[in-house]
């Protein structure tokens, strides 16, 4: 199995996993994906839209409304969720193992003005699963806290082809994306960057 090429905090950091050719593939699936399920902006609970467009593959998507956030069996539009590309699965299965399989892959896409708040993933039903976040096209500021809120945080940037693991302590660490960086890759035809989370939510 792979080796990390740092650990931050719990946060295993595989720098460059993904081979550009590898990378090229992946956005590939990603378009069906999109074109299956549209990007769309979450309304948070206090009233004002993400700045990240989202949406998901798998059985359960990421939703969030005036009433909150949770798993959705179904995009907006009431299509189910596209299937999990096998090259996403393979990602999950080199790095965690194949069982279990992820039942979410969700699609964070920055454009270069949006970013994400420090946050905690807590809508999952067990915590022992790790969460795999692949990034893809423009660098982005990943800010790193602690188990509780405030406190020292350490931030790093994230590289198209890089992936994460967060598992163990890392698991319910607050995280967020402070900015990316327009113009650092090539990859995608227009500025922004696509982060995938890849979890087991049920
Ligand atoms: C640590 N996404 O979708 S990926 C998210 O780059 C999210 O789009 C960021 O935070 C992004 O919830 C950061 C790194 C990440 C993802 C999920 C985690 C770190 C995590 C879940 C638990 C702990
Ligand atoms: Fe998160």
């Amino acid at each position: 199995m792979a080796q990390p090429t740092l650990t931050v905090r719990g946060f295993q950091v595989f720098k460059g996993f993904l081979d550009p050719a590898a990378q090229s593939a992946l956005v590939d699936d990603l378009r069906e994906v999109i074109r299956a399920a549209p990007l769309f902006s979450p309304q948070t609970p206090y009233g004002k839209p993400m700045s990240v467009r989202m949406t998901s593959a798998g059985r359960f998507g990421w939703y969030s409304d005036r009433t909150g956030y949770r798993y959705a069996p179904r995009h907006p539009s009431g299509v189910d969720w596209p299937a999990i590309p096998e090259r996403v699965l393979k990602i999950w299965a080199e790095l965690v193992g194949p069982d279990p399989e992820p039942d979410c892959c969700l699609l964070n896409f920055y454009a270069p003005e949006a970013r994400m708040g420090m946050h905690q993933d807590k809508d999952e039903a067990d915590f022992s699963h790790p969460v795999v976040s692949v990034s893809l096209g423009d660098e982005g500021l990943f800010r790193i806290g602690n188990t509780e809120r405030g406190g020292k945080t350490e931030s790093l940037w994230l590289q198209s082809g890089d992936v994460v693991v967060m598992g163990g302590s890392a698991r319910l660490t607050y995280h967020g994306i402070d900015r990316i960086k327009p113009g650092s890759s090539a990859l995608l035809p227009k500025p922004g960057r696509i982060n995938l989370t890849l979890r087991v939510v049920d």
